[in-house]
C-alpha cells in the first residue's frame, strides 16, 4: 500500500493539536505505519527541505522545524499521498479551506502544523531519509482494512 510522509510540525505540538491531528488521519482509514517523536537535526532538515534552498522563506523554514519537537509518521493507504495532500490543505491557514486540517487549526503561512509528501517521488525520498532503516513500519494488515476497501484479487479500491 502507498506510504507517505507526515510531519506534525513544532506549532502543532507546542499548540497540543497532535491528538486531533491524528485523530483525523486514522478517522479517515490510514493506517499509521510508523511513527516517533523527535528534534529534527540541522542537516537532516536541510536535506528534507532542499528543494526550498534559496527561496527568500528556506532560512526561516529550517529553523522552524528543527525549533521544537516533531511528530514524524509513515501514513499508509491507497493513494494515501494524494489522500492526505487533500486533508492538509493550501498551504497557507487563511487559504486552506474549512475542512481541512490547516484550514481549521491554522492562521500561518510559515505556522502551517502539518508537512506531507507532495508526489510519490517525493515520499520516496522522504521516508527514506526518516524511516531510511525501515524500522517502526510493518505492513498493513489486509483483514484490518475490510471496512475501509473493497477488495476484489488482493486489489483494494
Ligand atoms: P506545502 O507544505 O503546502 O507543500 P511548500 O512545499 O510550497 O508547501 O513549502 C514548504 C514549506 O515552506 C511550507 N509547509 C511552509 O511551512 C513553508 N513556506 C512555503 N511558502 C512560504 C512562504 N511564502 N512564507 C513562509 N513559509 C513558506
Amino acid at each position: 500500500m502507498e506510504k507517505t510522509l507526515v510531519i506534525l510540525k513544532p506549532d502543532c505540538v507546542a499548540r497540543r493539536l497532535v491528538g486531533r491531528v491524528l485523530a483525523r488521519f486514522e478517522e479517515k482509514g490510514l493506517v499509521i505505519s510508523g511513527m516517533r517523536m523527535e528534534m529534527i537535526t540541522r542537516e537532516t532538515a536541510e536535506k528534507h527541505y532542499a528543494e526550498h534552498k534559496g527561496k527568500p522563506f528556506y532560512p526561516g523554514l529550517v529553523n522552524f522545524i528543527t525549533s521544537g519537537p516533531v511528530v514524524v509518521m509513515a501514513l499508509a493507504g491507497v493513494e494515501a499521498v494524494s489522500v492526505v495532500r487533500k486533508m492538509i490543505g493550501a498551504t497557507s491557514g487563511r487559504a486552506a479551506e474549512p475542512g481541512s486540517i490547516r484550514g481549521d487549526y491554522g492562521l500561518s503561512k510559515g505556522f502551517n502544523l502539518v508537512h506531507a509528501s507532495d508526489s510519490v517521488e517525493s515520499a520516496e525520498r522522504e521516508l527514506a531519509l526518516f524511516f531510511g532503516d525501515g524500522k517502526f513500519m510493518p505492513e498493513a494488515d489486509q483483514a484490518s482494512l475490510r471496512w475501509n476497501y473493497e477488495f476484489e484479487n488482493g486489489k483494494a479500491n
